[in-house]
């Protein structure tokens, strides 16, 4: 018998798939589908951990279903727009464009060697012109629907190197180049208003309970973050130039009666109004809260300036100090609040700091909290449970022209504008006499020769490149120099994925394809992704929906968020020097070792935690079952049993092959939910020990058919090589279950003397009675020291002697 050499047997068999277009999908739109989708990588450079347990769990999916006769669409392709790749440009003086594609070669050639069946023909990389090309075109039709609008916001700036930075190139209020104070800076961003779609966004989340992790559907529907409540006009005491009143939202209108001052944004019109009016000193203090990113300020300790005017309570007549404070943010509600200190922590905090009053309305012992109780010192409206004060407010409010119910979402429209280079540019020219017009001629593509540095945005530098002509009145213009956000680029790969290669340069989605291959049936991907990606991708969906693109509403059917890949208790990174390279395990013991450890270390769901002999083991029991291959008897088919006269140890081994055979349908069919493979390859395991002690020739080679079958998912190339060689099979199709074989062929009988139970007995099924006495009478021998005058026999259940 030859020897187990994974690195020749896995060469061969993934050389024979690509030959043969093994992992196509057929375009025979008759066949039932499934889609599965493991989340497509970006091109840093290497796989990683994360990247093998995510794409052999979607793997083994897919070559599953396959085998039970689904036509499976199991793509991959590559995130390949954004930042890191500018860095690299920076650092090591490599051309983003160079340095991605050079990394996606790499990356595929080490995905390829897991054996991963990946179709070929729908790879795409983002960064290719033709993806550029129709997300253009998308982005055209958005903004020709009013779908996308500019608008000025603040970004993080470096003065030293003109430039904007990403959040997270900013550390510690400094810039990671420079280490210079970055500062907030005005300036025109696109906008896409996802949040025309919040309202579609949150209630097609119930439509994915149970299908979804439900910790996932929590984070988008906090991330969305529907509240009800009350806005109302506060009168300032005296009128600030033509501003005379101040509007606030609350979702507390219970707790009304217990203002005290009202705070509002360092952003807020009668802020700056005010500004000159004020010392130096607060002058400054504003100055300095507006140059803070709203996630400085969430986490920075309180502080604020009194603005000297004041508003006027709308039931009491009170007159209240208006104060800016850092807690408030410009772009929420009102951009001010009704403070009530009593009942809410940060009004506590910052009236805890200034010296404000604070007043109880709630009848609690705790304050500043109060969820429930019941109202005090609020004039008509005490005594009143507060859940109930709250409707009853809004009412008076909204009876007395006061104020009106209102619905606020915590989510933003979706700032898609990156001051950078390596993205897809956003197609619009601005024209001196037409204003922003989209380009006509698509793609608009990204100058090769550019100067990346660190310094200003590159096509913004360019020399050349932005000088254009006006796609509708032919006079000079300039385009556009932002490129797009990279999320836009994932929010529809899934979809173009779908699309076949040879409509793909026709069009940007095919209609038909998307109605047959769509909803993915599994995306499979880290948990890092609940918020952002997975909620574009929806919106993008309902929004290519709108724009009649496609007729589906939610794309993924089913979520697998992956546990994270652990070393020594902590998440594999380079920071951590605590990485496994996978190229060095599969050169070592194999891909099947690599990726037979993978999936039987942990559910896919659950951390999984390195261990070096767990993946020995891995490798041990992959070589046992090679070598056990000698025992099997080679033919063309599953051979055919007769059960009947089998030894106890072959029927044992029968029952086993089968248990796992159930086991694996039970799994895939989510019977048992959260595909915990590494029962699957506990139960084949057990079956091979239990092949192993019988020598029944033709019970070896049915369980070995069957294990191969099994396994395929999880070690394909092995299972290749040994059902090509011992059987003659080109593909994998499904096992029947013989629910024969499952049965129990033994009994467990009780046997008592006088009617007390003295012991348990296993008997053969259908084994004669008087056969069954001698046992029984055998295994209570010591308590039938005298006569035995009766027999009784209550078949397959019990045997009792009465004795003198
Ligand atoms: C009075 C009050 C009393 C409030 C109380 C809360 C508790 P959510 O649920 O997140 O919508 N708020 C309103 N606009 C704000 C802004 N622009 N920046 C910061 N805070 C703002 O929160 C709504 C509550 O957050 C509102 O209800 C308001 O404070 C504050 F015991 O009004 B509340
Ligand atoms: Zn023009």
């Amino acid at each position: 018998m030859r020897e187990y050499n994974p690195r020749e047997i896995e060469k061969k068999w993934q050389e024979t798939w690509l030959d043969q277009n093994t992992f196509e999908p057929k375009e025979d739109f008759s066949l039932p589908k499934k889609y599965i989708l493991s989340m497509f990588p970006y091109p840093s450079g290497n796989i990683h951990m994360g990247h093998v347990r995510n794409y052999c769990i979607g793997d083994a999916l897919a070559r599953y279903y396959r085998k039970n006769g689904f036509n499976v669409l199991h793509p991959i392709g590559w995130d390949a727009f954004g930042m890191p790749a500018e860095n690299a440009a920076i650092k090591h003086k490599l051309h983003p464009k160079d340095w991605t594609y050079s990394n996606v070669e790499n990356m595929k050639k080490e995905l390829m060697s897991l054996g991963l069946s990946f179709s070929q023909e729908r790879e795409l990389a983002t960064c290719d012109e033709d993806y550029t090309r129709f997300e253009q075109e998308i982005f055209t039709k958005m903004w020709e629907s009013g779908l996308v609008y500019k608008k000025s916001a603040k970004l993080n700036w470096c003065p030293h190197d003109k430039t904007v930075l990403a959040n997270e190139q900013v550390i510690d209020g400094k810039c990671w180049r420079c280490d210079t104070q970055v500062v907030q800076k005005e300036m025109d961003q696109y906008y896409i208003k996802i949040t025309q779609y919040a309202q579609e966004l949150l209630d097609d989340l119930d439509t994915l309970e149970g299908k979804w992790p439900s910790q996932v559907l929590n984070m988008q529907r906090n991330w969305i973050g529907k509240s009800t409540g009350l806005e109302f006009e506060l009168k300032l005491s005296s009128a600030v130039d033509k501003i005379e009143t101040l509007r606030v939202f609350t979702t507390r209108p219970d707790t009304i009666y217990g203002v005290t001052y009202c705070a509002i944004s360092a952003e807020h019109p009668l802020t700056l109004k005010l500004l000159p009016t004020l010392s130096q000193k607060d002058q400054a203090q504003i100055k300095m809260i507006q140059n803070m990113s709203a996630r400085e300020r969430s986490v920075a300790e309180k502080c604020g300036v009194p603005l000297g005017v004041s508003v006027i309570h709308p039931l009491t007549q009170e007159k209240l100090p208006v104060w800016v404070a850092n807690f408030v943010l410009s772009d929420y509600g009102c951009g001010a609040v009704m403070s009530v200190p009593a009942h809410d922590s940060r009004d506590f905090e910052f009236a805890s700091l200034y010296n404000l009053p604070i007043k109880k309305v709630i009848d609690c012992t705790e304050i500043p909290y109060a969820l429930e109780g019941n109202l005090i010192e609020s004039g008509e409206f005490s005594n009143m449970p507060n859940t109930q004060a709250k409707e009853k407010i809004i009412e008076y409010f909204e009876k007395n022209k006061l104020g009106e119910r209102v619905t606020n979402y915590k989510i933003r429209d979706w700032g898609i504008s990156r001051q950078r280079y390596w993205g897809t540019p956003i197609p619009l020219v601005h024209c001196p006499s037409c204003g922003i017009v989209p380009e006509s001629r698509l793609p608009v593509t990204l100058p090769y020769d550019v100067v990346i540095d660190g310094e200003g945005n590159p096509l913004e530098k360019h020399p050349t490149w932005k000088n254009c002509t006006c796609p509708k009145c032919g006079s000079e213009a300039c385009r556009e120099t932002d490129t797009m956000d990279t999320f836009m680029e994932s929010s529809w790969y899934f979809l173009r994925y779908a699309t076949p290669k040879l409509l793909r340069d026709l069009q940007a989605l095919d209609e038909k394809s998307i109605k047959y291959w769509l909803n993915v049936d599994e995306y499979i991907g880290g948990v890092e992704h609940a918020i952002l990606h997975l909620l574009y991708a929806r919106f993008f969906t309902k929004m290519l929906k709108t724009l009649g693109y496609v007729h589906i509403s939610e794309p993924f059917e089913h979520l697998l968020t992956q546990g994270m890949v652990l070393k020594n208790g902590a998440k594999m990174s380079k920071s951590k020097g605590n990485v496994v390279d996978p190229n060095s395990i599969i050169t070592k013991y194999g891909a099947d070792s690599a990726r037979l450890f993978i999936l039987f270390a942990a559910p896919p769901t659950k951390e999984l935690e390195w261990n070096d002999d767990a993946l020995e083991g891995a490798y041990r029991f992959i070589k046992r079952l090679w070598e056990r291959s000698k025992n099997v008897v080679p033919s063309q088919e599953l051979p055919k049993i007769n059960p009947s006269t089998l030894s106890k140890e072959s029927k044992l081994a029968r029952k086993k092959v089968y248990e796992a055979l159930k086991k694996s349908d039970e799994i895939f069919s989510k019977k048992i939910t959260g595909y915990p493979f590494n029962t699957l390859i506990s139960s084949c395991m057990e079956a091979l020990n239990a092949l192993s002690d019988q020598d029944h020739e033709l019970v070896w080679s049915e369980g070995y058919f069957i294990l191969l079958n099994l396994l395929e998912p999880i070690i394909p190339h092995l299972c290749y090589e040994l059902s090509n060689s011992l059987f003659s099979l080109k593909n994998f199709t499904s096992i029947p279950l013989d629910e024969e074989a499952l049965r129990d062929d033994s009994l467990s009988i009780v046997v008592s003397v006088n009617g007390k139970k003295r012991s348990d007995i296993q008997i053969p099924l259908n084994l004669e009675k008087e056969k069954i006495l001698h046992l029984a009478k055998e295994s209570v021998s010591k308590w039938l020291e005298g006569e035995i005058i009766k027999e009784v026999y209550v078949p397959n259940k019990l045997v009792n002697f009465v004795v003198k």
